[in-house]
């Protein structure tokens, strides 16, 4: 049986191996080639969600991708109506950047009986949205302000508020497609002052950004937006990612 996906974080992140995990949008989700091109080029997580789905099926979606591949899929909720059953695991994400209490907490409520009958994983996160040069949905969404840009104490301080309120794991997100990924110092700064896995994403569209946010700290990349456009991405990031050597 596949050990559980936090105990596979932590074990990655003691042996300083960084993690690489694919962001499939419902919305855009409509090759197969996508998932063969993940096996291949040994993704570590398939991760699922949209801050809004329109004309794609959340379902079918996630059906479709088990059908394909033995990659654990990690739902990363738009909303509280994106949970399934099919899924391995769900970022149960706390958006501890924001102070919209259905983020913190009321959505949580209103989730709670289903996730408990769903077998799913439950990966509390302590998710931060730092500003990144544009107004991303995920902040639209949410209705709350970003950390801004380059306030790394307030992002420091945040995670580790979050880290003591007993989340498991903190994502710093700038958001899907965001103009700039979070900084380097923000990265930094927040991972040597907690013992959680460090979950980064929004704007990553190169190997050389991966590296970038591996080498300041993050345990796990996420990447969606550069892959949906060009699919070829995923090898050279993941290369990127899997050789990397903590100096
Ligand atoms: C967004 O962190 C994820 O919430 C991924 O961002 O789509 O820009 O890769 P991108």
């Amino acid at each position: 049986m596949r050990q559980p996906i936090y105990t596979s974080i932590l074990k990655n992140k003691k042996q300083g191996k960084k993690l690489f995990a694919v962001l499939i949008d419902p919305d855009k989700f409509e090759s197969t080639d996508i998932i063969s091109l993940c096996e291949s080029e040994k993704v570590d997580f398939i991760m699922v969600g949209g801050s809004i789905i329109t004309n794609g099926s959340f379902e079918h979606c996630i059906q479709s991708i088990k059908k394909q591949t033995k990659i654990p899929i990690i739902i990363f909720p738009g909303n509280n109506l994106q949970i399934n059953k099919s899924a391995d695991a769900i970022l149960l994400l706390s958006l501890i950047s924001g102070r919209n209490a259905d983020m913190l907490i009321g959505n949580h409520v209103l989730a709670a009986p289903k996730l408990k009958s769903s077998n799913l994983e439950i990966l509390p996160t302590g998710y931060m949205i730092i500003e990144s040069g544009k107004q991303t949905t995920a902040l639209y969404m949410s209705n709350t302000n970003p950390i801004p840009y380059d306030k790394d104490d307030i992002a420091m301080a945040t995670a580790m508020a979050g880290e003591m309120l007993g989340q498991k794991l903190i994502y710093l997100d700038a958001g899907s497609g965001a103009l700039n990924c979070v900084s380097e110092t923000m990265i930094h700064k927040v991972s040597v002052n907690i013992k959680l896995p460090l979950i980064v994403g929004g704007g990553i569209n190169s190997p050389e950004k991966a590296v970038i946010a591996c080498k300041a700290g993050a345990d796990m990349i996420v990447v969606g937006n550069a892959i949906e456009k060009e699919k070829k991405l995923i090898k050279s990031i993941s290369k990127a990612i899997h050789t990397f050597k903590t100096q």
